[in-house]
């Protein structure tokens, strides 16, 4: 009896344990377990029902092997039941298979409907989105506004209640795009253009960085990320397009070699500069997954597929793009 109370109080004390270390998740020095935007919101319910489905399985299982281990002893005095010819019980059978496969099917049903709906693209409300092109280069990030024809380097602002398409492409290894409090990372690959909706709700700074190693200056590609009002968006961009230089082919070379840059402003790009980089690494044009992702905001999963599958995809023809040498390139890249 009074042994039981005392194990009673060490599963107590586990539990409390593990709840304080799952609290002070709500502390904003935990970047993933403060959401900001509605993706991370749809992410971070995410990882809370992962967490609580795995503790039903694992508290339970961490807690029966410290009480057989105690039970079962090799004790001269131990009154435990030996009984080495049991081999079988339906009931056992039941719970043990019957609560994984549950907990797998909730998990699992939630987890494809979100990812579903966070790959496709967002309903379009009033509020039209803005699209920013990121390249990731050797060390540093280059965000281009096709739009509004500026681009700035390691850091991007964006208008607060809008959904941001980042296109993602890089013109060194392949990086991560990540913008913790706005949503979970997404790779930048040489040759290809990958879409990553996302949204802050209010205006703030975040903290963006790559997430996938790629070299000796990895660590100084961080960016700031300031959301704000449209109107205090507008300013900024007509204050870059007044007061910044203009990115040359020449700038951007010159931008693109290795090394790490401080945050840079550009009134200006050359023209596709961005769908010619994707080119010149062997890959689709932008224009293609435009096509199915703009104009079918109904993209089902099986249009989902297609779009990791470029090569199968019409107007694979590189010698359309602006940067004469592209198909030269990617025949060398394959
Ligand atoms: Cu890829």
């Amino acid at each position: 009896m009074k042994k039981s109370t005392k194990l009673r109080g060490v599963m107590l004390l586990a539990t409390g344990l593990m709840s304080a270390v799952l609290l002070t998740g709500c502390s904003s020095k935990f970047v993933v377990f403060d959401p900001q935007g509605p993706v991370a919101q749809t992410q971070y319910r995410l990882i809370i029902l992962s967490a609580i489905l795995c503790a039903i399985v694992v508290i339970p299982v961490l807690g029966i092997t410290a009480f057989i281990i105690w039970r079962y002893r090799d004790k001269p005095d131990n009154k435990a039941p030996y009984q080495p010819h049991w081999d079988d019980s339906k009931v056992l059978e039941i719970v043990w298979w019957g609560i994984p496969i549950i907990i797998i099917g909730i998990l699992g049903t939630y987890t494809a409907r979100d990812t579903y709906a966070l790959a496709r693209p967002p309903v379009i409300t009033d509020t039209k989105p803005i699209e920013i092109q990121v390249t990731s280069l050797d060390w540093k990030w280059l965000f281009q506004y096709p739009d509004q024809q500026i681009a700035t380097v390691n850091y991007v602002h964006i208008p607060a209640g809008v959904q941001v398409d980042f296109v993602l492409t890089s013109d060194a290894p392949m990086n991560s795009f990540w913008v913790p409090q706005l949503g979970g990372q997404e790779y930048s690959m040489p040759g290809m253009a990958m879409s990553l909706w996302l949204q802050a709700d209010k205006p703030g700074q975040y903290y963006g960085t790559g997430a996938n190693f790629s070299g000796k200056e990895f660590a100084h590609m961080h960016f700031n990320v300031i959301a704000e009002p449209q109107a205090d968006f507008n300013k900024w961009v007509d204050g870059v397009k007044r007061s910044s230089p203009k990115l040359t082919d020449a700038g951007y070379k010159e931008l693109s070699k290795p090394g790490i840059s401080v945050e840079k402003s550009f009134s200006a790009f050359p023209p596709d500069l961005f769908g010619s980089v994707v080119a010149k690494n062997g890959g689709a044009d932008r224009a293609h997954d435009m096509n199915m992702s703009k104009t079918d905001t109904n993209v089902d999963t099986k249009d989902m597929s297609k779009l990791n599958n470029m090569s199968d995809m019409p107007g694979m023809d590189h010698t359309q793009s602006t940067d004469g040498n592209a198909k030269d390139q990617s025949i060398k890249t394959r």
